[in-house]
């Protein structure tokens, strides 16, 4: 049995998320074509007969400009502590030489596998040109070429993943679980994934969505949710006219919610504004980020 640790790094938008959903079948990050939606670290768990993998997902590289932000890195950083293998994730049509830097900036201990994402949006001979370019590196063990939108094949990405972890026993007894964060913690992504997706500017940065309630009814789940901004006037933006806009959110949320719960969801949202919390040490921990 193989058993390990394989840690995703990368640019923001390189696709760490949409690859840790194909890697599991299943939606556990939210994905968007914005920056920093990522705000966690999330482990997922895939436990085969001959191995087990824990993926880590991670938020994209960048200069914390905030305590949030902080927060952010501080995951990346335990993220690089932990792993058996680190795969680093280049969108093909980015810069390379920018990844590069990056990617030897991490100092990584363990040995990389170096994927280049989003082949299906390059022809062949630039695909070939960035994979002679990062097999040039020192920290590639390896380089594959994907697409994450696709999905991935064993023998292209599990089998050198797995040429590099150890043998021994498996680190989650129950095969049936995929994550270690609680169901509620994904809801409150999958409505966070929805304001990311349905409002523009400076909103989605300044928003956080903590969960109030959520109980087992008979028939359904009721879910309580406070979305919550800096300002008054994002507030007014989130609720929108007639409150269509905080009804569109609801709607589309809900749908991913039962998808991922296979249950009836009874979902209630709220709007609170709180000055300045991605600032806040104590807001930032009722919220879920660190410590
Ligand atoms: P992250 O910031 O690294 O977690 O990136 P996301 O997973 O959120 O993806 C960023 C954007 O790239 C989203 O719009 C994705 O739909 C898109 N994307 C991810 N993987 C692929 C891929 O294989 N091909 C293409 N064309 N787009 C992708
Ligand atoms: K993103
Ligand atoms: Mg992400």
């Amino acid at each position: 049995m193989k058993a390990g640790f394989v840690n995703i790094f990368g640019k923001p938008n390189a696709g760490k998320s949409t690859l840790l959903n194909a890697l599991m079948g299943e939606k556990l990050a939210i994905v968007s074509p914005k920056v920093q939606t990522t705000r966690h670290r999330i482990k997922a768990i895939l436990t085969e007969k001959d191995y087990q993998i824990i993926f880590s997902d991670t938020p994209g590289i960048i200069q914390p400009q905030y305590k949030l932000h902080e927060k952010m890195m501080q995951s990346v950083k335990n993220a690089l502590e932990d792993a058996d293998v680190a795969i680093l994730l280049v969108d093909v049509n980015d810069n390379w030489e920018e990844n590069d830097t990056l990617f030897s900036g991490l100092k990584l201990k363990v040995p990389a596998i170096v994927a280049i994402n989003k082949v299906d949006k390059a022809d062949a001979a630039k695909v070939q040109e960035a994979i002679n370019f990062f097999e040039q590196k020192d920290y590639a063990k390896k380089v594959i070429a994907i697409s994450a939108w696709k999905g991935v094949a064993y023998e292209t990405f599990f089998k050198p993943i797995l040429e590099f972890l150890p043998e021994g026993a498996p680190f989650y007894d129950d095969s049936e679980s995929i994550s270690d964060l609680p169901e509620k913690f994904f809801v409150s992504e999958l409505i966070r994934e929805k304001i990311y997706e349905l409002t523009q500017d400076e909103i989605p940065y300044h928003t956080t969505v903590l969960i109030r309630e959520f109980k087992e009814k008979l028939t359904l789940t009721k879910i309580v949710a406070d979305i919550i901004v800096q300002r008054e006037s994002q507030k007014m933006i989130l609720i929108g006219e007639k409150g269509k806009m905080i009804k569109q959110i609801g709607t589309l949320a809900r749908a991913d919610i039962e998808a991922f719960l296979d249950r009836k969801v009874f979902l209630e949202l709220f709007v609170k504004v709180r000055p300045k919390w991605r600032d806040n040490d104590m807001q930032l921990k009722e919220y879920g980020y660190g410590i």
